[in-house]
């Protein structure tokens, strides 16, 4: 058997798999990670900035809405979007979680439920990143149940009025234009509410351990008149939110493999060069075994992601296989780095070293856009036909 270098981060070479588009994404937006990225996130983290000025690079690059055809998007596949954001996330997942908000939960349903109206009013303008959206759905009480949302509109005349809050919400305090999912005596409804709204206030939370280089924020609303040329027409079920979070959680998939992927290749190179007891640490048992954990569990993930992304672009996703690979993939990846920041001794909690970045960040990425649990007890419905939730 012929000796092939294996690539560590790559062991069972996806890269083959990608057409010669999908290579061509991968690599620019991983050259842009090392060069633009990657160089100023330890310092972001710290002191718990979102690098703003890099909107107008992702957009440059054709990250926002990729996924959308026409209204000035790059008209990409899902295979390649999942690429974007794996090559994001190697960076960081507060840039990651910026380009999934804008694309997945606000791009996706102005796209899939907007009026022609909306689609040419927001959707070029988010493409070149001049115009920000968030996505207003978890409530303070419980956002694992949204059907229970409190945030309610009424009618009034050719208006509505919404009344409620939102928590716990990426982009809130920097967002032009924030979808608002609220119940109505017609169904759940999303609406468009503009940053200049009377009556629409927004919060940023603070002192945050996770996701530092992300905005996170609260919305309030009361009172605000919203006019029905700013109701999305084509949702009127917990359906129309509970589908955007299927392109988030698929975005998400693929891009914890990055976030692991970057805690691997620091432990490696860590492992080699750490001496004790007179050799290189990486040549213990042990940790061999623990290195190799990790490139199992990567090398699974990126599988599930590929073969997700493939079933994506047949048109035949169904959300239960998108919570597997969010469940399978976050929990890997928080793992990963967990295990990474310990391979680095006292090393290992030094900002210096991208583990405990990745680490502190993982745990909201397990955490939003469902919990694992959520993400189990979807699976156990598909198995068994029963819901558990309640
Ligand atoms: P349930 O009765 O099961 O479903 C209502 C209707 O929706 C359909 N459905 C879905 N459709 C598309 N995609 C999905 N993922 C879907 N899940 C369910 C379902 O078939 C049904 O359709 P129909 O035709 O019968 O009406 O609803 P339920 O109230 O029992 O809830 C089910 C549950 C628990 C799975 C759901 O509530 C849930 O997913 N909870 C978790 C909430 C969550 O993930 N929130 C995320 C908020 S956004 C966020 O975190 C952004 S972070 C982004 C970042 O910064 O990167
Ligand atoms: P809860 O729902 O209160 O859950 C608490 C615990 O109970 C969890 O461990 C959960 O797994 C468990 N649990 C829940 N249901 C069950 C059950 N049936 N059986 C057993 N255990 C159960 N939301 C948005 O709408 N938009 C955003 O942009 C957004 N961005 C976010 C950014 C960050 C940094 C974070 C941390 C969160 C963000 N979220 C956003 C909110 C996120 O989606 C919620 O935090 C998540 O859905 C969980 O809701 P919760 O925090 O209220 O936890």
């Amino acid at each position: 058997m012929s000796a092939k270098q294996l690539d560590p981060l790559d062991l069972y070479d996806i890269r083959s798999e990608l057409s010669e588009d999908e290579v061509m994404v991968k690599d620019s937006v991983g050259r842009f990670v090392d060069d633009r990225v990657i160089p100023l996130m330890q310092e972001a983290f710290e002191k718990h900035v979102f690098p703003r000025h890099l909107v107008a690079e992702v957009a440059e690059l054709g990250l926002l809405g990729s996924s959308i055809e026409g209204y000035d998007c790059a008209g990409l596949n899902s295979v390649s979007y999942g690429l974007i954001c794996q090559e994001l996330e190697r960076g960081d997942s507060g840039l990651r979680s910026f380009v999934s908000v804008q694309s997945s939960l606000v791009m996706y349903p102005i796209h899939a439920y907007g009026s022609e109206e909306q689609k040419q009013r927001w959707l070029p303008a988010m493409a070149r990143g001049e115009a920000i959206g968030c996505f207003g759905l978890t409530e303070a009480h419980g956002g694992s149940d949204p059907g229970n949302m409190k945030t309610h509109a009424k009618r009034d005349g050719d208006d509505w009025i919404l009344n409620g809050s939102k928590m716990w919400i990426t982009n809130a305090t920097i967002a032009d234009a924030a979808v608002v999912w609220a119940m109505t005596e017609e169904g759940v409804k999303g609406f468009i509410v503009e940053k200049d709204m009377p009556g629409f206030e927004t919060q940023e939370i603070e002192n945050k351990f996770s996701l530092r280089t992300s905005i996170t924020g609260a919305l309030f609303f009361d009172n605000v008149r919203i006019p029905e040329a700013s109701v999305l027409p084509g949702v009127s079920t917990l359906k129309g939110p509970l589908g955007c979070l299927t392109q988030a959680r698929y975005g998400i998939s693929w891009g914890v493999i990055g976030a692991a992927q970057a805690c691997l290749d620091e432990a490696l190179r860590y492992s080699e060069d750490r001496v004790l007891f007179d050799r290189p640490v990486a040549h213990t048992q042990s940790m061999q075994i623990r290195l190799a954990d990790m490139a199992r569990r990567i090398t699974t993930s990126q599988l599930l992601s590929l073969r997700l992304g493939r079933i994506k672009d047949k048109g035949e996703l169904s959300p239960s296989q998108v919570s597997l690979a969010k469940w399978n993939n976050c929990r890997a990846a928080l793992d990963i780095a967990r295990d990474a920041r310990d391979i680095l001794g006292a090393a290992g909690i030094s900002a210096e070293y991208v583990p405990i970045r990745h680490m502190l960040n993982l745990e909201s990425v397990i955490t939003y856009e469902g919990t694992e649990t959520i993400h189990q007890l979807v699976i156990g419905q598909e198995l068994t036909g029963v819901n558990a939730f309640g």
